[in-house]
C-alpha cells in the first residue's frame, strides 16, 4: 500500500469508527432510517432561470412546485465558477484553494487519496450511483468515479466530451459504451445522450428502492452545444418562437425537458412509496452564462457570469425538498457553498465526514435547529480561487481580486448585490483580514496521476 493510500485508509477508518451513536445523531438515523439522497445538478442553469424567479421565457413548473414544497436558498454558492472545480469541491467538501481539481483541464484528475461524498455514503451502507458529467478525472486516471465511491457512474468522464449530446460513446464504470448511429456530429445522431443518462438515473433508483441510495445526477442540460431530438416534446413547444437564435430555443427546451424529468423523478419516488424517505436537491453547478446576451437574464441582478468570481459566477439556484422534514415554502438566506454538501449528506446518513474538509453541515437549517439538536454554525469566511482570480466572503462583505496583481475590491452585498461600489478604501481593517484569509486558504495544487493516457478522451472524432 502506498503511503497516501494508507493515510486515506487511516483517516477514513477513524471517521467510520466515530459514526454510531455519536453526539447529535439525528432522530431518523437513530431509528435506523437513513434517507435516500437525490442530488440533481443542472449544468449552467442560472439563478434567475426558473419561472418561480420571474423568468419571462423559461418554464420550470416542477422545480417551482418543489420550491413551494421545500426550501429555496437565496445564498447558495457554487464551489467554483466552472464545471470541473465546482464538482471537485462538491465531491470532496474542500474549497478550491485546497481541493485537487481547480480548473477545467484535460490532465488534472483527482488524486487516489481524495475522499468523496460517495465514498462516505457507501461506507454508511448506501448504494451510490452517478449519472451525467463527472469532470474530476478521465478514464485511465486516479480520478475515475468507480475508484471514488460510486458503484456505478454512467455518462461523461471528461467535461469536453460532454459538449456533445450525440457523442460516439458514453462511459460506464470506465468502459466505453458505443452509441451506434452517432457519427461525431454535435447536433445530430440516433442516440441523444441525455435520454440514456436520465434512463440510467431512473433505473438506479428502481433497482435500489429497498436500501438507502445516493443518486447523483450531474445532468448536462442546458449546457451547450445545443443539439436536440426533433421530436423532443419541449423542443416542439419552443421551436417556432420568434427568438434571436435557434440555440436559445433549444436552451429553453432543455430547461423544460429537465424540469419534466424532475417531475418524472418525483412521480417515481411516489410510485415506489419513497417520497417521504427521500431528500432531493436541485441546483445549478456554477453561475449562469450569458450565452444569448441578456435574453434570458441568467444573472439579472448580479455582476459577472460563469468563469469569474463575482456573484454572477457563483450564485446558483438551490432548492431542497424532503416532505415532513423540511418546512414547505421556506426561503432561507443561509450563506453556504458546495463544500458544505459533503458534511450535510454525511450527517443525514449518520456518519462523520473526513477531517480535512472546509464544509459545514447545513442540517440545522434544513431540518430546523431543534430536530438537529444544535444551532446552525456559520462560516468564518468562504473562499474561492480560479486561475488568477481570488474571492473571499465574510458575512455581507466580499472581496474579489479579479486577476493577478490587480487590487482587491471590497463590496457590501447587503447593499450592493451588483458589486458596483468598491468600498475597499473605507474598510482597511476588513480588507486586511480578508486578504489574510485568502493567503491562508491557498495551498499547493497537488495533482492526481494519469495511469493510462491512451484511455483519455481524444476528441469527438475518435471512437
Ligand atoms: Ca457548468
Amino acid at each position: 500500500m502506498k503511503r497516501r493510500d494508507f493515510l486515506k485508509a487511516v483517516s477514513f477508518g477513524a471517521a467510520a469508527l466515530a459514526m454510531p451513536g455519536c453526539a447529535g445523531t439525528l432522530q431518523h438515523v437513530a431509528k435506523g432510517k437513513k434517507p435516500n439522497i437525490v442530488y440533481i445538478m443542472l449544468d449552467e442553469l442560472g439563478y434567475f432561470e426558473l419561472s418561480c424567479m420571474g423568468n419571462k421565457y423559461l418554464k420550470t413548473p416542477n422545480i417551482d412546485r418543489m420550491a413551494t414544497e421545500g426550501m429555496r436558498f437565496t445564498q447558495a454558492l457554487a464551489g467554483g465558477p466552472v464545471c470541473a472545480p465546482t464538482r471537485c469541491a462538491l465531491m470532496t467538501g474542500q474549497h478550491t484553494g485546497y481541493c485537487t481539481v481547480r480548473m477545467n483541464s484535460q490532465v488534472w484528475p483527482m488524486r487516489a487519496e481524495d475522499v468523496t461524498v460517495a465514498e462516505v455514503l457507501k461506507q454508511a451502507g448506501y448504494a451510490t450511483g452517478g449519472f451525467g458529467k463527472w469532470g474530476c478525472g478521465d478514464r485511465g486516471t486516479t480520478g475515475v468515479p468507480e475508484k471514488h465511491g460510486f458503484d456505478i457512474f454512467f455518462g461523461y468522464y471528461n467535461q469536453t466530451h460532454a459538449h456533445s449530446y450525440y457523442p460516439c460513446y458514453l462511459v460506464r464504470n470506465g468502459e466505453k459504451v458505443p452509441l451506434e448511429g452517432n457519427t461525431g456530429d454535435f447536433y445530430k445522431g440516433e442516440q441523444f445522450s441525455h435520454y440514456l443518462i436520465f434512463g440510467e438515473s431512473i433505473k438506479f433508483i428502481r433497482e435500489n428502492k429497498d436500501r438507502p441510495f445516493f443518486c447523483y445526477c450531474a445532468w448536462t442540460p442546458p449546457h451547450g452545444r445545443w443539439g436536440t431530438p426533433e421530436d423532443e416534446p419541449a423542443w416542439q413547444q419552443f421551436k417556432d418562437k420568434q427568438w434571436p437564435s435557434r440555440d436559445a430555443k433549444v436552451y429553453a427546451a432543455m430547461v423544460k425537458m429537465v424540469d419534466r424529468q424532475i417531475g418524472q423523478m418525483f412521480a417515481l419516488l411516489r410510485e415506489l412509496d419513497l417520497d417521504d424517505d427521500t431528500i432531493v436537491f436541485v441546483c445549478g453547478d456554477n453561475g449562469g452564462k450569458r450565452y444569448f446576451g441578456d435574453f434570458f437574464e441568467p444573472n439579472r441582478d448580479f455582476r459577472g457570469e460563469k468563469g469569474n468570481l463575482y456573484e454572477g459566477g457563483l450564485r446558483v439556484p438551490m432548492i431542497v425538498r424532503w416532505p415532513g422534514k423540511i418546512k414547505p415554502g421556506a426561503v432561507s438566506d443561509h450563506l453556504w457553498y458546495f463544500p458544505d454538501v459533503m458534511p450535510t449528506l454525511a450527517e443525514l446518513a449518520g456518519v462523520e465526514p473526513p477531517d480535512n474538509i472546509d464544509g459545514i453541515s447545513i442540517v440545522p437549517t434544513l431540518l430546523g435547529e431543534s430536530a438537529a439538536g444544535r444551532k446552525q454554525k456559520e462560516h468564518k469566511f468562504l473562499y474561492w480561487e480560479h486561475k488568477e482570480q481570488v474571492a473571499v466572503r465574510m458575512g455581507n462583505f466580499k472581496v474579489v481580486q479579479p486577476g493577478k496583481n490587480k487590487p482587491f475590491e471590497l463590496y457590501d452585498l447587503s447593499k450592493d448585490i451588483g458589486e458596483k461600489n468598491n468600498i475597499a478604501s473605507e474598510h482597511p481593517d476588513s480588507l486586511a483580514k480578508m486578504k489574510a484569509y485568502a493567503r491562508q486558504s491557498h495551498t499547493e495544487n497537488l495533482i492526481g496521476d494519469v495511469l493510462d493516457k491512451e484511455k483519455r478522451f481524444m476528441g469527438h472524432q475518435f471512437r
